[in-house]
């Protein structure tokens, strides 16, 4: 289901130093990790969601992103794409969420994501927000803390593709000294309890020479819904899966995935704006 292995051969960790921050050492098959990465590269980057390239205008309104990186090789372009957010849109500026700014959440990604969840025993995870982080061999991303979330009980989840980074997470001061964590090619991190509001950041990501997406194995079945059937066509033949395959060889992929609201709220209020400012 959704591109994993089965749970029972999960290798799920708990740093012991930062109780709550937990590690699932790359429990997708290569097929799995393909999927996701297409769905990141070829249509989550697709409008009504955001991404930071809407407002440079390199996109005319008829094409995207990734058809048009692909049919003239512009590496330029490819290199632009840094984040996309999903479902209530991250604003970056304010870092409150507003009912009125919200698109609607992939269901391939709700499915797995609640799968991952139910899996550790967060039977009532709502996947409602999500940012998709693409890096570069010279990306960083600074220390910060995650806490626009209505509902900070909530875990959050990151699956990570392509590149290792190294990823550093603290505690609730900035003073505190962050603990250095590989994650590598279909790595999923939760962090839960003590660790959901921990600083964290990615200061370095490393050039590996395992691919982690290779080889497939035929018999490996990909069961995410018959509506992705053409992603898994994708993932299943080398020559439609190269370009990904080129992609994650020089960049990596993060999906960041948060619960917004608590539990039994229907929506966010209007004073909700004016309650985090
Ligand atoms: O790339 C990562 O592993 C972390 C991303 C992150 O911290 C975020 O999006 O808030």
């Amino acid at each position: 289901m959704f591109g994993f292995k089965h749970p029972k051969t999960w290798e799920v960790f708990e740093i012991v130093e930062r109780p709550g921050l937990i590690i699932i050492k790359n429990p997708f098959t290569s097929i799995g990790q393909r999927y996701w990465t297409v769905k990141c590269l070829e249509e989550y980057s697709k409008k009504p969601n955001k991404t930071n390239i809407d407002t440079l205008n390199l996109v005319p309104e008829n094409k995207e992103w990734w058809e048009m990186c692909q049919n003239n090789n512009n590496v330029l372009l490819l290199k632009k794409l840094r984040w996309v957010t999903l479902g209530y849109h991250h604003n970056w500026d304010t870092k409150v969420y507003n009912e009125q700014d919200k698109g609607k959440f992939p269901k391939d990604l709700t499915d797995m994501t609640v799968f991952v969840a139910s899996t550790l025993g967060y039977t009532n995870f709502n996947p409602e927000a999500a940012i998709i982080n693409y890096y570069h061999m010279d990306s960083t991303l600074s220390g910060h803390t995650d806490h626009s979330e209505k509902d900070l009980e909530a875990p959050l989840f990151s699956f990570s593709f392509g590149q290792t980074a190294i990823f550093l997470l603290g505690g609730k001061s900035k003073d505190d000294k962050p603990t250095p964590v590989f994650l590598r090619s279909g790595d999923i991190v939760v962090m839960s309890k003590e660790s959901r509001l921990a600083y964290h950041g990615v200061p370095k990501i490393l050039q590996i020479d395992s691919r982690y997406w290779d080889p497939i194995d035929e018999n490996d079945l990909c069961y995410i819904g018959k509506d992705y059937r053409d992603v898994v066509n994708i993932c299943k033949d080398e020559s439609l899966w190269k370009p990904f395959g080129n992609y994650l060889s020089h960049s990596r992929i993060n999906i960041n995935v948060r619960q917004v609201l608590s539990r039994g709220q229907k929506r966010l209020n209007s004073e909700n704006a004016e309650e985090v400012t």
